[in-house]
């Protein structure tokens, strides 16, 4: 008799769909009047033989049968599902998309190419693999120059395969003047003047924002790789005072207009005069840009006639200017890729 009770009791608990259909079960078994409640009563009818036999065994069953009930209620509960139509609960929050936004440098950089799209010149880009004649040669930067050093500049490795060799003293000194000479990450933008210059005519004035590279190490105010934004006016009578005018205009527009800023004689070798722009940061001068007068060399190099031709050239440290923009106190910050610094843009 147990036996029986036991087989189709565990085999409809097992079977059960939901909590009514498992709940209908405990009462069929264990409720009041249940199958087993009836027989542990029966029992005091019994011979003190037969209750031996049947008592312990009766409420082993009672309490197996409670466990796998709790069980299968649970395992119940647990995969609880809503009928497959309405499993979409649309009030549930949404999944949040975490949106990514623009870089602080690329944030100034835009900012710097609408003001100087207002101020009528035309924004270009030139090649961060540069060769040494556009880098250096045609800037009339002589060749014992130490920028050219290797501890100034990346050098590119080149292979037989390319058709530029790994070159030996003797053959950089034949390279020099070549345009397609030894290839090097550029150490600044001043390689478009040239570039542009060998493919327009005067007059024109432009801006070339881009990222340069150089081998020396970094601290708060110096990165290996950092952005710089060349300028270039080239017509009849463009003069310093044009320059001064302009970075002005420019400087006010970008951090408003009680900026201090002044120019401090500076030798390039591809101006004449030369000057640098500093800005104050932190109580301190800080310089952001070198610029002057198109040397005589320069135009010489681009077969434009410097008798019939001037103009004025600059670069600015496009990240030291974002130094100054976003008060940062270390440039190394902004290639960190640190989300806590990031984030805050
Ligand atoms: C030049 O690179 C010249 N090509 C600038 C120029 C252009 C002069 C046209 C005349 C005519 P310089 O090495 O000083 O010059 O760099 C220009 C600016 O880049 C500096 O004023 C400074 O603001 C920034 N700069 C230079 N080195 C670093 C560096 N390691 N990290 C961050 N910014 C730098």
């Amino acid at each position: 008799m147990i036996e029986q009770i036991k087989k189709t009791a565990v085999l409809n608990i097992k079977k059960a769909l939901d909590l009514k259909g498992l709940e209908d079960l405990r009462i069929k078994y264990l409720g009041r009047k249940g199958e087993l409640t009836r027989m542990l009563r029966g029992l005091k009818d019994l011979s003190l033989a037969e209750r031996r036999r049947v008592g312990p065994a009766a409420q082993h069953l009672k309490k197996e049968l409670e466990r796998l009930i709790a069980e299968k209620k649970n395992e119940l509960i647990t995969n609880y599902q809503l009928p497959i139509t309405s499993r979409f609960d649309v009030t549930r929050p949404g999944h949040r998309i975490k949106l990514g936004h623009i870089h602080p440098l690329t944030k100034i950089e835009e900012e710097i190419r609408h003001i100087f799209l207002s101020l009528n010149f035309s924004v270009v880009e030139g090649p961060e693999v540069e060769t040494e004649y556009y880098n250096f040669d045609a800037l009339n930067i002589p060749p014992d120059h130490p920028a050219r050093d290797m501890w100034d500049t990346f050098w590119l490795k080149q292979s037989a395969k390319s058709g530029l060799f790994a070159r030996s003293d003797l053959q950089r000194k034949s390279d020099l003047g070549q345009k397609n000479g030894r290839l090097l990450l550029r150490t600044h933008t001043s390689p478009m003047q040239i570039r542009y210059m060998e493919t327009h005519n005067p007059p024109f004035q432009i801006i070339v924002p881009g990222v340069v590279y150089r081998h020396e190490a970094s601290d708060a105010t110096h990165a290996f790789q950092f952005m710089q934004i060349e300028g270039l006016m080239v017509g009849k009578d463009v003069s310093l005072a044009n320059f001064k005018y302009i970075i002005e205009v420019f400087l006010k527009k970008l951090f408003g207009s009680d900026l201090e800023f002044r120019l401090v004689p500076h030798h390039y070798p591809f101006v004449e005069p030369g000057v640098d722009v500093y800005m104050k940061f932190s109580g301190k001068w800080l310089e952001v840009a070198g610029a002057g007068m198109v040397h005589r060399k320069v135009f010489e190099a681009v077969k434009y006639n410097p008798y019939e031709w001037q103009g004025f050239a600059f670069g600015f440290g496009l990240t030291r200017l974002a130094m100054i923009k976003y008060n940062i106190p270390d440039i190394r910050l902004f290639y960190s890729g640190d989300l806590r610094f990031i984030e805050q843009f």
